[in-house]
């Protein structure tokens, strides 16, 4: 079945306010005339349905070829003795056994409706000290360790051991490291001599992340010299959680609608491939933010802004989704070009915005959330931090042309926005949402608009690409982002597919 057919369809039937069911397109797809079809079956579809169903497809074609139409009787029997009678306009198409009752989504971790943070500066100092203990707990069994005023308390030259929050990197005169470590009592100075094996993990250090060390104290008892050095990283024994069916999620991001940008081509033709046979087992689509362009999100972005008006973007997107197969779940998350707040972690879209959105019912939670898909944990983040990441860590540990390489790092420190100031902003709330506290199986980023996956310890990272063509401030920074990609991803054994579409 070429793939013009289903893409052409579903925009006919978005143009009329549908969203579809895969079956109901195919059908439609099928018929000996798909255009007159669809005509026919957006006549007889009930007017109040969001969704076209494969069952008011049916109706409306054997009503056209005279079989007995359904009434308002039994509608359960009217479906069995149709199923029985194939229509032959439906000969030829593939039957889906997406069996919406095996589904199962379940979100944890979403700070919507919990935000407490009033902004003041007793937030901060809370937000720091719940990452300070949910992320040594990870470590105080890596190290025999003593809280800082305990360290001042010791005499020189024995074993010492620390838990504490990065509060400075620097290099000696000498070209040693001199990393101080802060934790609830004080900060210690903690020395990595450049000729050591762990001096390369050094360069992987972001401010306020927490690790651990373990080392000898100075003769004089002030400074530790250390031998090994600790993240709380992900167990190398790790057994990821796969689904009981072969089912798949395709994971994408950074759709941009309402800038001149935005791939609509690309994009129909992707939403068009979800209608087809190929792409049968998709069943659930994650999209880690940035829906729409927005406004005011960079200096000079309105002049390449096709919407101006920012919940015009919203509207145009949500007609956008309606070209998503409707018997697809849809999780979103919101990312930096969105409107909701900046700071993270950051909250669903309102409901202003979510009835706006809501022709595909989708899932709408915050920035990040972890999604139990079929009892795999997803956890999607926008991504924000990895241009942090990728700006503070040498090229071989973090790229935009590696992205899933800077995801790796955030991995290692179990937390999605390490370094507070910078490009992230971070909310003071009275605990810290961006740990991560539970391993997620797959972690889905997006962001930087570059395309990259791998595995981490037996943890799938990927960041998705985007819809949206280079801007000029891309174009300037020599950005060439991988736009119209869709990453697929079994849930069954974690194996992953790309498909482009631009
Ligand atoms: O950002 C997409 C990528 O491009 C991300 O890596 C940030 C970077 N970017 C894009 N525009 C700018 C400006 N004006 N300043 C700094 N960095 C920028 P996204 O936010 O998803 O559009
Ligand atoms: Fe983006
Ligand atoms: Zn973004």
């Amino acid at each position: 079945m070429p793939l013009e057919t289903p893409a052409r369809i579903v925009q006919r039937l978005t143009s009329h306010g549908f969203n579809a069911e895969r079956e109901a397109v195919t059908l439609l797809a099928n018929a000996p005339d798909p255009d007159a079809a669809v005509a026919l079956a957006v006549e007889a579809a009930p007017p109040d349905a969001l969704v076209l169903r494969a069952e008011h497809v049916k109706q409306a074609l054997d009503s056209s070829t005279g079989r007995p139409s359904i009434s308002n009787g039994d509608e359960s029997h009217a479906n069995r003795s149709k199923s029985v009678d194939t229509p032959p306009e439906a000969r030829g198409s593939f039957t889906r056994d997406s069996n919406p009752e095996q589904r199962s989504v379940e979100i944890t971790g979403d700070i919507t409706g919990e935000s407490t943070g009033t902004g003041a500066y007793e937030d901060f100092v809370a937000v720091f000290r719940d990452r300070y203990e949910r992320l040594s707990a990870k470590l105080r069994g890596r190290v025999n360790h003593r809280p800082t005023d305990a360290l001042q308390a010791m005499p020189g030259g024995g074993e010492a051991g620390l838990v504490g929050m990065v509060s400075d990197v620097r290099s000696t005169a000498n070209g040693h490291w001199l990393i101080e470590l802060e934790d609830t009592k004080g900060v210690f100075p903690c020395l990595v001599m450049k000729d050591k094996g762990i001096a390369d993990l050094v360069g992987e250090l972001l401010l306020d992340e927490v690790i651990a060390v373990d080392g000898t104290l100075s003769d004089d008892g002030g400074i530790i010299f250390v031998d090994s050095l600790h993240f709380p990283d992900i167990p190398r024994t790790y057994k990821p959680n796969t689904a009981d069916r072969h089912v798949q999620a395709c994971l994408i991001s950074d759709v941009h609608v309402g800038s001149d940008e935005f791939m609509e081509d690309a994009w129909q033709r992707f939403t068009g491939w979800l209608h087809t046979e190929e792409a049968e087992h998709v069943e659930y689509l994650l999209i880690a933010g940035d829906m729409v362009e927005g406004i005011g999100v960079y200096p000079n972005q309105d002049e390449e802004l096709s919407i101006v008006d920012i919940y015009d973007q919203y509207r145009a997107f949500s007609e956008y989704l309606k070209e998503v197969p409707g018997d697809m779940e849809i999780i979103m998350i919101p990312g930096n070009h969105d409107a909701v707040r900046l700071a993270e972690p950051q909250p669903a879209f309102d409901e202003e915005l979510r009835d706006i959105m809501s022709a595909h019912d989708a899932r709408i939670t915050g920035n990040p959330s972890m999604v139990s898909v079929e009892g795999v944990n997803v956890l999607m983040y926008h991504g924000v931090s990895l241009d942090e990441v990728i700006a503070e860590l040498p090229a071989d540990k973090a790229s935009y042309d590696e992205p899933h390489k800077a995801m790796y790092q955030l991995l290692k420190k179990r937390h999605v926005a390490p370094q507070y100031g910078g490009h992230t902003r971070l909310a003071p709330e009275k605990q810290d949402y961006l740990v991560m506290d539970e391993v997620p199986d797959i972690f889905h980023t997006g962001h930087v608009h570059k395309l990259g996956w791998g595995m981490y310890r037996k943890v799938m990272a990927v960041n998705s690409g985007c819809w949206q063509a280079q801007t000029d401030f891309q174009k300037s920074v020599n950005i060439d982002p991988d736009s119209g990609f869709a990453p697929v991803v079994d849930l069954d054994t974690l194996g992953m597919t790309v498909h482009k579409f631009s």
